[in-house]
């Protein structure tokens, strides 16, 4: 089980978390800067995915109570969704 990572300060940068529950992500449009690392977490009772539109990420099946993250090495505006519900949509930018 993890614990609130929002806002930790590490070396390499920040680190965010984005949890998705029922059927939505929190928070939907997330704003950090190159080098900080996002955590999706899952709480929900099936998989859902966080998927670039782009593809510039895509964390592939999330479990149920699992999580996935992600280190934003380049800026830019990344909308992205849920392959498995697709109404499911994000926004992440990098500055
Ligand atoms: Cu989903």
């Amino acid at each position: 089980m993890m614990t609130s990572l929002a806002g930790v300060s590490e070396a390499a940068g920040t680190t965010y978390q984005i949890v998705i529950e029922q059927m939505r992500f929190n928070p939907p449009v997330l704003t950090v800067h190159r080098g900080d690392r996002v955590v999706w977490v899952n709480k929900d009772l099936f998989p859902h995915t966080a998927t670039g539109i782009s593809k510039a990420f895509d964390s592939h099946a999330i479990s149920p109570n699992a999580s996935w993250s992600y280190v934003a090495r380049k800026t830019g505006s990344y909308p992205y969704l849920c392959t498995l519900h697709t109404t499911m949509r994000g926004t992440l930018i990098v500055q």
